[in-house]
């Protein structure tokens, strides 16, 4: 996420770290990097300026606290200063005695559809009751594409593709979950561009249904232009907090960041991908120490405890008699790739991200990707028993996976010595990892 802004902000970290003695000529350069790398996250220019001048002024002419040295200082300056751009902490907190109406607003494309589901899902597993109503009454297709998104989580949808006034649509679903849902999310259609015709919607559907929140989704790609979406929303609905999305890779999400800050409205989470599971909760501190590569082992926690990997006994079982199946290996796959992409759970580790050059976790992504083809091919007999796998075999199934038999034979010698490991070790280090991801 945001790889070149991370990029720059480290390469100007590291000037500070590898330099012998650390002087205003260093500080100057030091100051200079950080510049380039925000004007190029899309950061508005005036906010760059703004915020370099204070770090070096804190650099050179701050007293230095007991016990830290210059170079930690200037760390901690540049910490400080950039947590500052991404404005204070929020938190969605959602009273459970009563029936909460969330309404998301925000332009066409702009990612309200994905982050209803999303939200439905964060929801869900905090043991909130979610419905969904879709009020796009305009795009084609708008209902079936909640629907399916909602499908996969088991959250109800409110909608018809027959009605055509979003506001009646809005007054209903909102009836129609009362007395069954604590938290009601309202979608919206975002038609037209910024204009008239969309915030007079927005502020009639508001005062229909009166939300008890209205979050403003803002796609993160266009940068500093954020700020000008979020005022005018703001001043057509008082906005409660934003979500900016789409930062998975957005080159211009520091600036979209900073811009949806500086509105003054909290950034409660932010979207990273396609999937329903794709959304974090956002808080300035953290984000910013991942950013600048100090790692965050409590994101990874959360994450892995949001994604309910639990210790099942059942197949620990298995696997500690040897009886592990080709299955089991899938699930175990299947773990790994719910958490995300590889490079961003090693990101969330202290020290990793750096120690593991990106091309070698591409390959192993890539690796796993082939392997659940692989065990996707076979026959179940052969998954339960895969000492059947003799040539001919496994040439059908390195066909039907689109691999090679090189690559089946690989995958089958990983399989036998994950299966001797845990065998020998009694699934001890399986137990642990298990135990360790469910408790912590
Ligand atoms: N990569 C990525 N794509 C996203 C994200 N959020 C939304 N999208 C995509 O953006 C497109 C528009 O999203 P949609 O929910 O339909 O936007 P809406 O018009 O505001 O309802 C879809 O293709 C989504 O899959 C995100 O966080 N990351
Ligand atoms: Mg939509």
């Amino acid at each position: 996420m945001l790889d070149r802004l991370k990029e720059g902000l480290q390469a100007a970290i590291r000037r500070i770290l590898s330099a012998s003695t650390v002087d205003e000529q260093l500080i100057k350069e030091f100051v200079k990097d950080t510049q380039r790398a925000l004007l190029q996250a899309d950061v508005n220019v005036k906010l760059v300026f703004d915020i370099s001048s204070k770090i070096e002024k804190r650099a050179i002419d701050g007293e230095l606290p007991p016990g830290l040295s210059r170079k930690d200082y200037i760390l901690k300056i540049l910490y400080d200063e950039l947590t500052n751009i991404m404005g204070s902490e929020g938190r969605l907190e959602l009273p459970t005695n009563r029936v909460n109406v969330i309404l998301l607003m925000g332009i066409q494309g702009s990612g309200k559809t994905l982050v209803s589901a999303k939200l439905a899902r964060y929801l869900q597993k905090r043991g909130y009751k979610v419905g969904l109503v879709c009020t796009d009454t305009f795009r084609p297709g708008a209902l079936v594409q909640l629907k399916t998104y909602a499908k996969d989580i088991g959250i109800d949808v409110f909608g018809d593709e027959k009605f055509d006034d979003s506001i009646k649509v809005a007054i209903e679903g909102v009836r129609h979950f009362k007395e069954k849902k604590n938290v009601i999310i309202v979608d919206t259609a975002g038609r037209h561009k910024e204009e008239k015709g969309l915030l007079e919607e927005m502020r009639q559907i508001s005062s229909k249904i009166a939300p008890d929140l209205t979050l403003l989704v803002i796609d993160g790609t266009i940068g500093q232009q954020c700020y000008a979406q979020s005022e005018a929303f703001h001043k057509a609905v008082p906005v409660g907090g934003i979500i900016v999305t789409k930062l998975d890779g957005a080159a211009k999400g520091g600036g979209a960041l900073a811009a949806a800050a500086a509105t003054g409205a909290k950034i409660l989470f932010i979207g990273t991908g396609e999937r329903v599971d794709d959304l974090e909760a956002f808080s300035p501190t953290r984000f910013v120490g991942r950013l600048l590569g100090l790692g965050d082992i409590r994101t990874l926690i959360e994450r892995a405890k949001e994604l309910e990997i639990e210790a099942d006994e059942k197949k620990v079982q298995r696997m500690i008699s040897g009886k592990m199946t080709m299955d089991d290996l899938y699930f175990q796959l299947e773990q790994v790739k719910k958490m995300g992409s590889l490079r961003r759970i090693f990101e969330l580790i202290p020290g990793l991200s750096s120690a593991i050059p990106k091309e070698s976790l591409e390959e192993l992504e890539v690796r796993m990707k082939r392997w659940k083809n692989i065990i996707q091919s076979m026959t179940k007999a052969e998954k339960e028993s895969p000492e059947i796998l003799n040539s001919s075999r496994i040439r059908r199934i390195a066909m039907g996976s689109g691999t090679h038999e090189k690559e089946v034979k690989e995958m089958l010698a990983k399989y036998r010595q994950t299966k001797a490991i845990m065998k020998a070790s009694k699934g001890r280090e399986m137990r642990q990892l298990l135990k360790r991801m469910a408790t912590e």
